[in-house]
């Protein structure tokens, strides 16, 4: 009878700890939310902007000062500020240019918005890929920076965007004896995420794989070579190779000189000399890995924003968390303690 007492105290104050641990994940998924600047459309121009004083209550200029937007996304900048502001492409003086120097900062053409007053705001459609940065023509240490990306598709396509219906994608070889599959998984390539691309041959004439191969393996990212492997031996009618792209771009995979000693159960089959005809090329195109903008952010005015958070986020949750655990961990022991107390006290 008792010992089924105790477990079900401490499951009741596992239950609790957990409902705490959640609250604290989703608070904190909340911080990392707002933080996120992929979804964002709308930059405020907080109140004490206009005010470059290490003291300004402000945490940022621009807020965010840090924005991601696919290509046709619209910026709204709205000003919540008590002065007029501007957003000018180009690069602002910053705080201790403009306290030291009293420099103005530089625009360069990209997009102005010319001096906005408090209450009203400023829209802009950016239409093309690149990282923006803009300031304040009036205020020039408020500086915020904008990175515009293409749309990364579900779907696998070559390097001229065009839709790949069907993997792997065949290639026969010009001098017509051999045909290449090839594919890549995962299906869209991102940059530092690892790829795999797999490919086979087989005689193009009696469509069987072709053992013992000897080939030459390049690739091709943004017009550089980075791989290359001369005489690649594969045994087994194909092979794959692991690649990680650091950089976005379009990448060219080049199969050159593939040579065989003949085809699974037509061991017969010879190839021309020549293996200069037996080529084939593949494209695609790696896109930014958008999981690694936030790490990428250029902290414009110092913010402190998640930290300041997170502090909070320990003070307010963690805290009573332990305390009421605590607190339901001794009032679930008392009952316990009670029969002995009731014994020892005199009536
Ligand atoms: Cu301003």
């Amino acid at each position: 009878m008792t010992p089924n007492r105790i477990p079900c105290s401490q499951r009741q104050t596992l239950i609790l700890f957990c409902l705490c641990l959640s609250i604290l994940v989703l608070f904190v998924n909340g911080v990392f939310a707002n933080q996120a600047y992929g979804e964002e459309k709308i930059v405020r121009i907080p109140f004490g902007a206009f005010n470059p004083e290490l003291n300004t209550p402000v945490e940022v200029w621009y807020d965010p000062p840090a924005i991601s937007v696919n290509v046709g996304d619209t910026i709204t900048w709205v000003n919540n500020d008590r002065e007029g502001h501007t957003v000018t492409s180009g690069e602002g003086a910053g705080r201790f240019g403009w306290m030291g120097n009293q420099q103005f900062g530089e625009p360069d053409g990209f997009f102005e918005s010319d001096r906005f007053l408090p209450g009203e705001s400023w829209s802009n459609t950016f239409d093309d890929v690149g990282t923006f940065s803009y300031f304040c023509t009036i205020h020039p240490w408020m500086e915020g920076i904008i990175k515009v990306e293409s749309i990364i598709p579900d779907y696998p396509h070559d390097g001229s965007g065009k839709k790949i219906e069907r993997f792997p994608i065949l290639q026969i070889t010009p001098d017509r004896s051999v045909e290449v599959n090839f594919s890549w998984d995962p299906k869209v390539i991102k940059t530092n995420e690892k790829v795999n691309f797999i490919y086979r041959f087989y005689d193009a004439v009696n469509d069987l794989p072709l053992l013992k191969l000897e080939y030459d393996i390049m690739i091709i990212h943004n017009g550089k070579e980075v791989f290359r492997d001369e005489n690649a031996i594969s045994g087994a009618g194909g092979d794959y190779r692991q690649w990680v792209f650091e950089e976005p771009g379009q990448v060219i995979i080049k199969f050159r000189n593939i040579e065989s000693a003949g085809a699974v159960g037509n061991m017969a089959i010879t190839l021309s000399e020549d293996p200069t005809g037996r080529l084939a090329d593949f494209t695609a195109i790696v896109y930014e890995n958008p999981e690694e903008l936030t790490e990428k952010q250029i902290p414009i005015q110092p913010s402190k924003t998640f930290q300041f958070y997170y502090e909070i986020a320990v003070l307010i949750i963690v805290i009573p968390a332990i305390l009421l655990g605590l607190i339901l961990l001794l009032s679930r022991h008392k009952p316990k303690v009670s029969p002995e107390i009731k014994k020892s006290t005199p009536i």
